[in-house]
C-alpha cells in the first residue's frame, strides 16, 4: 500500500527532448483531448492557502510532452530533485506520461519547480501559479517547494493521486497563489504500543499525513502494553516488553535500521519525527521486563489490558536514571529532530511529591543528549528545561488549561491537543464501531470548529506552538480502523495548524472537505463517510 517514490531517473537532456519531439505529434494525435484545456472546476485546497486568486481564462492542461524543470541552488539541488521525483513518480504512474526532470529550460518545461525564491517566503512558504503556459512552484526551501507541491497536487484531478493509469484529460484551473503556515508544530501521534503497526503500515499513516502539510510525527513508542523500539544496553525490553500488544496478540518492535527507514521515510516527506518513551507511568512493559526497575525487585507480568494508570518507575532508585540515560542516548542517536518526549502523563501510581522529583532528573537526561524535552500538561508542575514543549490533553477542564498555562508562565511552548476536540480515537457517534468516549464524541464538525488562539482562556498567543492530533490504539488493530479514524478529521486539524484564523470556517471548509472525498477513494483510504459531508 505505500507509495515509495522511485530513484531518480538520470536521463539526458538530449535525449529527453528527442523522446519529447518524437513524441509530441503521435501522442497528440491520439490524445486531442489532452491538447485542449477545458475548464477545471475551482479547486478545494486543504489546509486553505494564505492567498489564492483564480486566473480566469488561464486554466492548463497536463500534456504527454510537459517536462519537469528544477531550479536550485547546487547546495539544494539534491533535496529539489527528490521533490520533483516525488511528484512525477506519483503522476507518471496515474497519467502514464513520460515527464522528465530536468534542469529548466525556457521554453521546454512547463513545470517549473524552484528553491530559489525570496526568503520571505519563509521555510515552509511557497507560491503557486497556474497560467495557460505551465505551472511554477517556487519556495524559499526544497521544504517550501515540498508544501507547495503538495498543492499542486490537490490542483490535479482526484484520480491523479491513483496508483493506476488513468485516463486524462489533467486539467488545472488558473490560480495564483501565495501560502505559508500558521503555526510551526504541526502533528500528528500514532501510538504503536497499544496495537504494533509495522514499518509499511507506519509509512502509509505518513503519506496520508504529508498530504495535508503535517510536519511532526509523534510516536508514542513505549507504554505499559508495549516497548517498541531496540535499546541495545536494555535487549529484553523488545525481546520480550515488545512481545506482546493489548488483547495478547502477538506484538513487535522496531529495530534500529527498522526506525531509522521510518524517520528516513518521514524526513523525506518533511515530517520530523518525535520520539516518546512514557515516564514515570505507563511503563508496565519496562518494569516486566526488568526486574530491577521495580522498587520491591519483582518484575510484573506483562499486561495486555487497557487500564491505565497502574504502573510507575522507580523513583528512588538510582538505577531508574541510569535506565534513563541509557534509554534517552540511544533514542537520541536515532532521532535527528531536535525533540524527545519523556510521556509524563497519568503517573497515578507515582506519590506527587516522587512526580515532581522524577520529572527534572528525567528531563535532565533528555537535556544531556542536547535534545529538547517535550512532555504531556502535567509535566508543567515541576520545573522545564528552556525550550521544553508541553502537550495539552485537556477536555476544558479547570485543571488542564491551568497546566497549559503554567507551561507557557515558564517559557514553556504549549502545543494543542484537546482530547475532546483533536483526539482521533474519540468514537464520531454512538455508530463508530471502534474507539472510546471518555472524552465525548468528536463529531468532524467538533474536531475543526475551534481556534487555538482561544481554546485556553488567557494562555499567550506567542506560547502556542500549534495542535497535533493523537491517535491511541486500545481499540485500534490495523490500518483500516486507522484510516477510518483519522479521515476525515485529520485534515481538519492539520488546517487548524496551517492556514490562518480569518480563514477559518465550518460551512467552507466541509464543502472543500466533500471534495477529498473522491481523492481518499484514488487513495484507497478507508475514511469515515460522515453524513454531515456532502462527498464527491
Ligand atoms: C489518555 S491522553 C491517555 C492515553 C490513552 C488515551 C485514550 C494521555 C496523555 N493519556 O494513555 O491511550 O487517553 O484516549
Amino acid at each position: 500500500m505505500t507509495r515509495l517514490a522511485r530513484p531518480s531517473r538520470r536521463v539526458s537532456l538530449v535525449g529527453l527532448l528527442a523522446a519529447a519531439l518524437l513524441a509530441t505529434p503521435l501522442i497528440a494525435m491520439s490524445t486531442p483531448a489532452a491538447a485542449q484545456p477545458v475548464a477545471a472546476p475551482a479547486p478545494a485546497l486543504i489546509p486553505k492557502p494564505t492567498s489564492q486568486q483564480a486566473l480566469a481564462g488561464q486554466d492548463y492542461s497536463l500534456k504527454p510532452w510537459s517536462v519537469v524543470g528544477v531550479d536550485s541552488s547546487s547546495k539544494e539541488r539534491r533535496a529539489a530533485q527528490k521533490v520533483a521525483d516525488q511528484l512525477t513518480s506519483q503522476l507518471r504512474r496515474s497519467t502514464g506520461y513520460p515527464l522528465p526532470v530536468v534542469p529548466v529550460v525556457p521554453g521546454l518545461t512547463d513545470i517549473k519547480l524552484s528553491t530559489n525564491g525570496p526568503t520571505s517566503l519563509g521555510a515552509e512558504g511557497y507560491q503557486l501559479r497556474v497560467d495557460r503556459k505551465g505551472v511554477s512552484v517556487t519556495a524559499a526551501t526544497p521544504e517550501g517547494l515540498f508544501r507547495g507541491v503538495t498543492t499542486l497536487r490537490q490542483l490535479l484531478p482526484a484520480k491523479a493521486d491513483a496508483g493506476t493509469r488513468q485516463a486524462g484529460p489533467w486539467n488545472l484551473a488558473g490560480t495564483a497563489i501565495a501560502d505559508s503556515p500558521r503555526f510551526g508544530y504541526r502533528g500528528t501521534m500514532l501510538d504503536v504500543s497499544r496495537h504494533f503497526f509495522s514499518v509499511a503500515e507506519v509509512k502509509r499513516y505518513i503519506d496520508l499525513a504529508s498530504l495535508y502539510k503535517l510536519n511532526k510525527f509523534h510516536m508514542h513508542l513505549a507504554d505499559d502494553q508495549g516497548w517498541r523500539i531496540q535499546v541495545d544496553s536494555w535487549p529484553r525490553l523488545t525481546t520480550y516488553g515488545g512481545s506482546l500488544e493489548v488483547d495478547g496478540t502477538p506484538g513487535g518492535s522496531y529495530t534500529k535500521a527498522e526506525f531509522a527507514e521510518i524517520v528516513r521515510y518521514a524526513a523525506d516527506r518533511y515530517l520530523q519525527v518525535i520520539p516518546e518513551i512514557d515516564t514515570p507511568g505507563h511503563t508496565n512493559a519496562a518494569l516486566a521486563s526488568y526486574a530491577q526497575l521495580n522498587c520491591d525487585g519483582v518484575a510484573p507480568p506483562l499486561y495486555t489490558g487497557t487500564e491505565v494508570g497502574f504502573s510507575s518507575l522507580c523513583v528512588g532508585k538510582q538505577v531508574t536514571y541510569d535506565f534513563l540515560g541509557d534509554v534517552f542516548r540511544e533514542v537520541a542517536q536515532q532521532s535527528p529532530g531536535d525533540v524527545i518526549h519523556l510521556g509524563g502523563d497519568e503517573a497515578h501510581s507515582t506519590p506527587h511529591s516522587d512526580y515532581l522529583t522524577f520529572v527534572p532528573k528525567a528531563a535532565a537526561q533528555v537535556t544531556k543528549q542536547h535534545k529538547r524535552v517535550m512532555g504531556w500538561q502535567e509535566i508543567a508542575e515541576t520545573p522545564l528545561p528552556p525550550g521544553s514543549i508541553a502537550q495539552y490533553w485537556g477536555t476544558d477542564d479547570a485543571r488542564s488549561q491551568e497546566l497549559a498555562r503554567k507551561a507557557a508562565a515558564q517559557g514553556a511552548k504549549v502545543v494543542l491537543s484537546p482530547a475532546n476536540r483533536a483526539y482521533l480515537d474519540m468514537k464520531y457517534d454512538d455508530s463508530t464501531p471502534y474507539g472510546q468516549d471518555w472524552a465525548g464524541l468528536v463529531s468532524v464538525q467538533t474536531g475543526y470548529d475551534w481556534n487555538p488562539s482561544t481554546l485556553v482562556p488567557n494562555l499567550p498567543e506567542g506560547a502556542i506552538a500549534g495542535v497535533e492530533a493523537p491517535i491511541w490504539t486500545e481499540t485500534l488493530d490495523n490500518l483500516d480502523k486507522l484510516e477510518y479514524m483519522a479521515f476525515p478529521r485529520l485534515p481538519g486539524i492539520a488546517e487548524l495548524g496551517w492556514s490562518q484564523a480569518s480563514a477559518l470556517d465550518w460551512t467552507a471548509y466541509k464543502d472543500r472537505l466533500g471534495a477529498q472525498g473522491s481523492r481518499w477513494d484514488a487513495l484507497s483510504v478507508n475514511f469515515y463517510r460522515a453524513p454531515e459531508i456532502n462527498w464527491r
